[in-house]
């Protein structure tokens, strides 16, 4: 590493000078070889994003023969795994913890029943957990969670390093993260206590969390011959999702042009506002409140598939996508207001927006949780009076709206503000391409899944149910308005974790009927056991729809295919498991359906959903194919 210059700032970034290396690797590399100094030799890693850093470490480390890596899907079981390899270590009458490795959010809730049970039995056990930055907590930023108090009294230790302690602080920080870590591994082995048990490395990361593309690094880990070409890294944090390029946004909103004359507003005088309604996800009525605004003010909406206001005339498909382009940033650039309804977290495009300091953001909310990732809101409204909340759908006050407008002051939008943004999505190159239009595609598979909750006569549909990753970007992007009120659809968007998603689907159909969960291959295998039936239990209607496309698909639409060798990304980032979701959900007792193509499984869709099923797409591994959102 480079010395220490006068001001000990930014010394201890050992990459090139026009690649310098991103601090988020550099506190992961200190991280790792402190580890290994202080005799840890056995990583249980769950894959994830914010815990990206240390990949290229731990990867580099093993080869070098100083550790080895188990990748375990599912946290709770990786921190039994870890428990297991230290209680192995007590039986030769060694006190040597494994260290768990997990991204940020529900993956460390995982953990607490291995921490239990290594506070209670005196086993060492280290919990290495990525974290958000600090200012990214409570924001609504995505998965993101209060981590560092999340094990009570069970933790010897919890150390929690600030994201960029290396940039800041030079080689003392490099110094501070391996006393840190030193200290953590003493916590959990009881040196010095005699009671050994959990302790928690919490270790902030803030992007980029991947090197640049060609930059080397001393772990010998830069760009590997045979990686994907570059494809974007080191955009600022806004939300989580796929990144993409985004087109640069001039800074000054224009006026609107000669050709959009004013139009009069009963509402609100003569006043014109070029205005976009974010809706994220909603757990109550928040959604079809925002839509009835946009509708109102005639501007465009932006919503999520999950938010409920995904629907009417205003609402559009492929807006994210737009964003990134020419046309998306000329109409980005008009934008004076945003309203943001829900809790959006889908694409970078929309966090991008919503971190704009040079327009006016107002976020309305129906509880005391708010998403304002960026700081900018201008105004956070309470958007319904309790009696409302809970309203049934469609039974949203018809006077809301106006009521809105006026408190916010919103204006109308001009004459063709929202027609050209749907005129602009619909100039985006056709997908699907024509020529694939009738292939069994991931996209073709979830927009069969959606059309099918339209198709269907009001009230008959099954509650739609949306795993996390690509699936429901997949559907951010081309679920088709309702005509009327938006399909019923909910996704565990609050932390976005993999997990649980079948349990809560489960939870769902013994409340409300028939539900139709779709989820990605790794989501169903992280949480396939809750199809367990006890065999005196009713069997649920629930139709589980699995996306197989052999892993998580997501990290290739990501920056670690540019950076990362393809064996590397395979084993530590996309992760595809040996188990045959069919033949695991027949043996768990489902009905499985295999469709052969997308003609099948819309037949398949339009049935009723009844008793406990499996419709397993198989697909090409088809990484990559979708890096638009
Ligand atoms: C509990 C939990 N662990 C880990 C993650 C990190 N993570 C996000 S997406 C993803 C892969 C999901 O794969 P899959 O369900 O197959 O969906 P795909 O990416 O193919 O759409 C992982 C591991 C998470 N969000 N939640």
């Amino acid at each position: 590493m480079s010395a220490a210059d006068s001001t000990g700032r930014n010394n201890a970034r050992p990459g090139t000078d026009s690649h310098p290396e991103p601090p988020s690797l550099v506190a992961a590399r200190t991280v790792v070889r402190a580890l290994i100094h202080a005799g840890v030799h056995q990583v249980i890693l769950a894959p994830g994003s914010r815990s990206a850093p240390l990949v290229p470490a731990l990867a580099a480390a093993e080869r070098d023969g100083k550790l080895r890596v188990r990748v375990v899907l599912d946290e709770r079981s990786a921190g039994f795994v870890a428990l297991g390899c230290a209680r192995a270590e007590l039986l030769a009458g060694r006190r040597r913890p494994a260290a768990v490795v997990t991204t940020s959010g529900t993956a460390v809730a995982n953990l607490h029943p291995a921490v239990a049970e290594a506070d209670a039995a005196g086993v060492p056990l280290l919990l290495v957990t990525a974290d958000r930055p600090h200012e990214a907590v409570g924001t609504g930023a995505n998965q993101t969670t209060e981590q560092t108090r999340i094990f009570g009294a069970a933790a010897r230790l919890t150390v929690d390093l600030p994201a960029d302690i290396t940039a800041d602080l030079g080689q003392a920080g490099v110094r501070a993260v391996a006393g840190q870590v030193r200290r953590a591994v003493d916590a959990a082995t009881g040196a010095l206590t005699n009671d050994p048990g959990p302790a928690q490395l919490n270790l902030r990361f803030r992007p980029p969390l991947a090197p640049e593309p060609g930059a080397e690094t001393p772990a010998g880990t830069g760009t590997a011959p045979g990686v994907a070409p570059p494809t974007q890294v080191g955009l600022p944090e806004t939300s989580g999702g796929p990144a993409a390029p985004i087109a640069p946004v001039p800074a000054a909103p224009q006026r609107p042009g000669a050709a959009e004359q004013p139009r009069q507003n009963a509402g609100n005088g003569c006043r014109e506002e070029h205005g976009v309604v974010v809706a994220g996800d909603a757990v109550d009525a928040t959604g079809r409140y925002a839509r009835a605004l946009a509708e109102y003010l005639d501007w465009p909406l932006l919503a999520e598939p999950t938010s409920g206001a995904r629907g009417g005339p205003q609402a559009l498909t492929r807006y994210a996508e737009l964003l990134n382009t020419r046309a998306g940033a000329r109409l980005a650039a008009q934008v004076e207001r945003v309203v943001v309804a829900g809790h959006p977290s889908l694409t970078r495009p929309i966090g991008a927006l919503l971190g704009r300091d040079d327009l006016r953001i107002d976020v309305l909310t129906g509880t005391s949780r708010w998403t304002d990732v960026a700081g900018t809101a201008a105004s956070v409204v309470p958007l319904m009076p309790a009696a409302h909340r809970n309203a049934p759908a469609g039974t949203a006050a018809p006077s809301a709206p106006a009521d809105l407008a006026d408190a916010l002051d919103l204006g109308q939008g001009p004459h063709g503000w929202t027609a050209r943004w749907h005129a602009a999505v619909a100039a985006l190159p056709a997908d699907p391409d024509p020529a694939r239009a009738d292939i069994l595609s991931a996209d073709a598979a979830v927009t069969a899944v959606w059309d099918a909750a339209l198709r269907a006569p009001v009230g008959a549909a099954p509650l739609l149910v949306v795993g996390s990753s690509l699936t429901i970007r997949r559907l951010d992007r081309l679920a088709a308005p309702a005509r009327g009120p938006a399909p019923a659809a909910i996704a565990n968007r609050g932390l976005a974790g993999i997990d649980g998603t079948l349990a809560t689907s489960l939870g769902a159909a013994i409340t409300a009927g028939p539900v139709r969960v779709v989820v990605g291959d790794l989501t169903f295998l992280h949480d396939a056991m809750s199809l367990s039936r006890g065999s005196l239990e009713a069997e649920p209607d629930l139709q589980v729809i699995v996306i197989d496309d052999g892993g998580g698909a997501i990290f290739s639409t990501l920056e670690y295919p540019a950076v990362t060798p393809p064996a590397d990304l395979a084993r530590f980032f996309t992760t595809p498991q040996a188990t045959d979701p069919a033949a695991l959900a027949a043996a768990l007792g489902l009905r499985v359906h295999r469709p052969p193509g997308l003609a099948a499984l819309r037949a398949l869709l339009d049935q009723p959903v009844h008793g406990l099923s499996l419709v397993h797409v198989r697909l090409a591994a088809e990484a990559g194919d979708n890096n638009s959102t």
